[in-house]
């Protein structure tokens, strides 16, 4: 197991790569070259030179969080085949670099949402949160203005601003595709690009749909253990595998973490996972909270017991944190919320070890 922390390439992160270092169990960064356009390959030489600015503070990168699938490949459009050539020659590239492990979505028009990205908490710590009725009232056209507004001038994972201006005509567009047909988009894609992976050693690991239940009117797919059995199914490549999002799988109060967690690890499916915790205030309502089981409502330990008694051998990062001791950072991405978090993740895999010895 290997414990990693997010890092935004590129001078776009509060945090250095130098403070990362400095986190007690971490050996790396999962990051991306966010500002190339989606669909586009990713320049080798630029893929060199991150490489090295990470080797130069002491740490690897192993994990790539994300490349970004155009939406042409989730729409099913004929011009998917330029885009997924392009992908398969960014796979390529990755691996010249050595990477093991590339996370991608598959999630249509947007990305992960939140209803707020700074609600405050009683002990002045404040968490992104997600309140149903409120993401309802908002305009989905207006989406990316609604977040970008809430996000402190940072940008936003997964909210590119090229793919913003197609946003209302691709929403229109998902009107009409069905959920079959959305399947069957991501069976293509992932027929075409896993036997490269697998030529490579790259682990594809997608990251479940966040929140977990359909909005809008978009088809959404990657949510609980049995979609998650039907993308396995889909290709049952070694290569294919899942991003175990504990936060994002966990906003369903019907799905049993620690099962899914040793059922798909079992499997060797889950090359990475990301860790934190999420309070519940309804079934549809939830704030991030503190990684420790007591300030939230998902057994972290129960997933990563799960994990441990699997011989999980891949990549855990702590996701995001809360905003404390007054730091200004990226929404969920400031340094001492994920830093305590990853301490406390790693005490728990120790523990587990020690206690197996
Ligand atoms: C999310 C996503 O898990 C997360 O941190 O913020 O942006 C995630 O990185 C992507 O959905 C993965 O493709
Ligand atoms: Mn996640």
């Amino acid at each position: 197991m290997k414990l990693i922390l997010r890092w935004f390439s590129g001078g776009d992160d509060s945090v250095t790569l130098q403070q990362i270092k400095q986190i007690p169990g971490i050996v790396g960064v999962a990051t991306s070259l966010s500002d190339v356009p989606v669909g586009e390959v990713w320049p080798l030489e630029r893929l060199i030179a991150l490489k090295e600015e990470i080797a130069t503070a002491g740490l690897e990168v192993e994990v790539i969080e994300s490349v970004n699938i155009h939406e042409d490949i989730k729409k099913g459009l004929p011009t998917r085949d330029r885009y997924i050539e392009n992908y398969i020659k960014t796979l390529a590239n990755l691996s010249i670099i050595e990477i093991k492990c590339l996370c991608y979505n598959f999630m249509p028009v947007f990305d992960w949402i939140r209803s707020d990205l700074a609600f405050k908490l009683a002990d002045g710590s404040s968490v992104m949160s997600y309140r149903q009725e409120e993401v309802l009232r908002m305009n989905p056209l207006n989406m990316a203005e609604s977040m970008f507004s809430k996000a402190k001038g940072y940008s936003l994972p997964g909210w590119e601003e090229e793919r913003l201006a197609a946003m209302a005509r691709d929403i229109e567009y998902y009107q009409n595709v069905t959920v079959d047909q959305y399947w069957a988009n991501l069976q293509y894609f992932l027929d075409a690009v896993l036997p490269y992976a697998e030529r490579y050693d790259i682990k594809m690991a997608i990251h479940p749909d966040d929140p977990p239940w359909p909005l809008f009117g978009l088809p959404k797919v990657i949510t609980n253990a049995e979609n998650i059995r039907t993308f396995l199914a889909l290709n049952d490549s070694p290569a294919n595998g899942l991003t175990f999002c504990a936060g994002s799988l966990g906003a369903n109060l019907d799905n049993d973490l620690p099962a899914m967690a040793k059922e798909f690890s079992a499997r060797g499916r889950i090359p990475f996972a990301h860790l934190r915790n999420i309070k519940r205030l309804s079934a549809q309502d939830f704030d991030e909270s503190a990684h420790p089981n007591s300030y939230g409502d998902l057994d972290l330990f129960a997933i990563i017991k799960a994990l441990h008694d699997t011989g999980f051998d891949g990549y855990i990062r702590p996701d995001h944190g809360r905003m404390i001791w007054g730091e200004e950072a990226r929404p969920g991405y400031g340094l001492y919320d994920r830093a305590l978090g990853i301490t406390y993740l790693y005490g728990l895999w120790e523990a587990l070890t020690k206690l197996q010895c």
